[in-house]
């Protein structure tokens, strides 16, 4: 049983990097204005997740304090539809999909609560400044619940007909701006 390592979340920047946390939401860092990042821990590798017609790939989270977001890809291969229904983790007290969407030339975020949808044969994609899941009440998880390997972060996604899907995604601390997708930046960038 191997644990997450103890440093995986950065404690010491909870407060002062809120407004960084919700521009790398929203797609709309001001790079100019942001403290210098800390050097980018050790990322691991993690592992393409299959399971039935489902094939989960690059799954990550970025870590806020308290604070974190998912990312990941979802692949229907199947000939039905299907749906990610909600998203857990041990390591989180709760977690929220969310959307960022354009609201005129303004970002904000919209719960979907509902989950969302993946067609047959089609692609679901979580990523900044899109569809993302949003991890509230971070913590550190007793061993006992945490299969995940060292320095990674684990996601149980739900579906509707697959059900429950143990993904480890890769941690990394702060957004890093320049890595938001283009495609979300807002007219004022
Ligand atoms: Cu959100």
């Amino acid at each position: 049983m191997q644990r997450f390592l103890s440093n995986a979340v950065p404690k010491s920047i909870g407060g002062i990097c809120l407004p960084w946390f919700l521009g790398a939401l929203f797609g709309c860092g001001s790079p100019e204005v942001l403290p210098a990042p800390e050097p980018e821990p050790e990322v691991a590798i993690v592992p393409i997740v299959e399971a039935g017609d489902l094939v989960v790939e690059d799954a990550r989270v970025q870590l806020f304090g308290e604070m974190g977001a998912a990312f990941f890809v979802v692949r229907n291969t199947g000939t039905e539809p299907e749906r990610l229904l909600r998203i857990e983790s041990p390591r989180a007290a709760s977690v929220e999909t969310h959307e960022t969407v354009a609201d005129g030339s303004v970002m904000r975020m919209e719960p979907r609560e509902d989950g969302f949808p993946i067609p047959p044969g089609e692609t679901l994609r979580l990523k900044p400044g899109g569809k993302h899941a949003m991890l509230l009440g971070l913590m550190d998880s007793p061993a006992s619940e945490d299969s995940a390997p060292a320095n990674t972060f684990l996601l149980r996604l739900v579906f509707e007909h697959q059900g429950t899907v143990e993904v480890p995604a890769s941690v990394r601390g702060l957004a890093i701006p320049g890595g938001m997708d283009p495609t979300a930046q807002g007219d004022d960038s």
